[in-house]
């Protein structure tokens, strides 16, 4: 008997972080314009880092007779409309909520059947309701073989719902069988924990996976690495939100990961640079890059968002010793938090300065539904667009305000924003960070000009909206 086919999709949003296809064609003409045109496009696809969706590669892992999974990554393939699916499974990110439900309608209209799961779907399952036949609603790393079983027997139910966090000690194993390789940066994606036990008010991490910092055996988690290897050698992800949460479990981790003589970049608190051990044990299993997140410098400004885990007064130390144990930071600040004044932007500048960041984020806040401070800004009448209407907000990487910053009046902190990040984000700083970076240079120097690019649209975006409110007053 033929087997049941089923189709995994992931949905880009609008954003360039999401991949090459969104990079939009010039319209400009000219021999040295196309020149131009044709290397940054170049450099961009690469400092991209686009890696699979992790969500689906594990979905699709789960093994299950008479059933086989296909993945559908819409950032660089069409949907293969082509073809019989006997059931089709859209993962739902905020940011991407409305062309996933167009998917899905223009589907269901072909008579497809349409599975929605993802974080958008676990928080707002009420809105999704409409929009699919089914729901999967939480981590649906087990529940994904009932799903399959209920396909198979014919009788899908129309909600399916996690009622406990999974056990990821239980043991699962991740394969890349039906990924196209191609398409990305690197596949080595892996994830060894997953919650998170702070909780800031602008993540949506600990509403989705829980304050408890659940972990998968490391003896799993080797055996992951050592057959990812078997296909693809290039460098590893490690998702985790935060890598070093147990320090004691990452340094047994990576101590064991070291004869594997891989390179791997992930996401850390700065604390990381008051634990030797467990910063030796990082540099010499090969991580070449961390993403820390400072957020604001201005303490009262994390205190405010309930940021409590990186006093601002210890950042520069430990930042300094994580680079002097040759990895490269990535420092991740969001400026326009609720105590923050316009003096945060020279805060910034120096502190670059001081601490020699590789890469540096200067992220605009995304207020996420479902998350805290998207219902205290909604509260306080501080949301730009109406609360209810997710659709409005473009909840992707940069571009325009959401919401006003609670001491700086709109007019005066885009034009601040503005001229922060055209001084941070210039060709030269590119060159200067990446002859400076204790490791990985050209990937340095690649995403540093990624961002003199994204950077440079943000401000577009922004001094739009300037002239928007100017009309609006
Ligand atoms: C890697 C990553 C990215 C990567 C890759 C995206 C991806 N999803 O693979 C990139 C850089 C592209 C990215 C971009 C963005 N991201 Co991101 N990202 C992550 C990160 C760190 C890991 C994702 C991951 O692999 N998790 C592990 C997997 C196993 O978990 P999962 O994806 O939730 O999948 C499980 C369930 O949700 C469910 N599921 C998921 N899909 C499906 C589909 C079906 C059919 C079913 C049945 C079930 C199901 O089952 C899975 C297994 O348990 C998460 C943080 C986190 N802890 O998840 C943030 C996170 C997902 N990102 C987030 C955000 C906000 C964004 C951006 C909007 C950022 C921005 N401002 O541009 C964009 C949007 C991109 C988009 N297409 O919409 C938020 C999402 C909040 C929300 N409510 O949706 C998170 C949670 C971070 C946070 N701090 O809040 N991101
Ligand atoms: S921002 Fe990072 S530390 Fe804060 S709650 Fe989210 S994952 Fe945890």
């Amino acid at each position: 008997m033929d087997k049941l086919s089923v189709l995994l999709v992931f949905v880009p949003a609008d954003s360039g972080v999401d991949g090459p296809s969104l990079l939009g064609e010039s319209d400009r003409s000219g021999f040295l314009q196309n020149l131009k045109d044709g290397i940054l496009k170049s450099v961009i696809k690469r400092a991209q880092f686009a890696i699979p969706p992790l969500s689906l590669m594990i979905l699709s892992s789960v093994d299950e007779p008479g059933i086989e999974h296909h993945i559908c990554d819409l950032r660089f393939e069409t949907f293969p409309v082509d073809r019989q699916w006997d059931l089709v499974g859209i993962s739902v990110q905020t940011g991407a909520v409305k062309p996933a439900f167009e998917l899905s309608a223009l589907l269901r209209a072909r008579g497809f059947k349409v599975v929605l799961g993802g974080p958008y779907v676990t928080v707002f399952p009420e809105r999704c309701r409409a929009h699919g036949d089914v729901l999967v609603i939480g981590e649906a790393d087990e529940i994904w073989k009932e799903v399959l079983v209920d396909l198979r027997q014919g009788r899908l139910q129309k909600e399916y719902r996690v009622e406990e966090l999974p056990d990821l000690s239980h043991g699962y194993s991740v394969t890349k069988d039906v990924l196209d390789l191609r398409h990305y940066f690197t596949t080595n994606v892996v994830q060894t924990t997953r919650g998170c036990p702070y909780s800031c008010d602008f993540c949506n991490v600990h509403v989705l996976n829980g304050h408890r910092v659940r972990h998968r055996n490391i003896p799993e988690v080797v055996r992951e690495v050592e057959g990812f290897l078997k296909n693809d050698r290039r460098i590893f992800f490690f998702l985790d939100d935060t890598v070093n949460a147990d320090e004691e479990y990452a340094e047994r981790l990576f101590r064991e990961l070291i004869p594997f003589n891989i390179t791997w970049v992930g996401q850390a608190t700065t604390k990381l640079g008051e634990n030797g051990r467990l910063l030796d044990a990082f540099a010499k299993s090969g991580c070449g890059a961390l993403l820390v997140g400072i957020e604001s410098l201005a303490e009262e400004s994390n205190r405010a968002h309930h940021k409590f885990h990186n006093p601002v007064d210890r950042q520069v130390a430990c930042i300094r010793s994580i680079r002097s144990a040759g990895i490269c930071v990535y420092g991740s600040f969001i400026y326009g938090l609720d105590e923050d004044t316009i003096a945060q932007a020279e805060s910034i500048e120096a502190f670059l300065d001081d601490t020699g960041i590789d890469v540096p984020g200067i992220n605009l806040l995304r207020p996420i539904p479902g998350t805290e401070v998207f219902r205290r800004l909604a509260d306080e009448g501080r949301l730009l667009h109406d609360r209810n209407d997710h659709d409005s907000f473009r909840f992707s990487w940069g571009q325009e305000m959401l919401y006003r910053p609670k001491k700086i009046p709109l007019e005066e902190f885009i034009p601040s924003y503005t001229a922060l990040t055209k001084k941070v984000f210039s060709v030269r700083n590119a060159f200067r960070r990446a002859a400076n970076a204790p490791t990985l240079r050209s990937a340095v120097l690649m995403f540093n000009l990624f961002y003199v690019h994204m950077y440079n649209l943000s401000r577009k975006d922004l001094s739009r909206q300037m002239q928007e409110l100017a009309k609006g007053r």
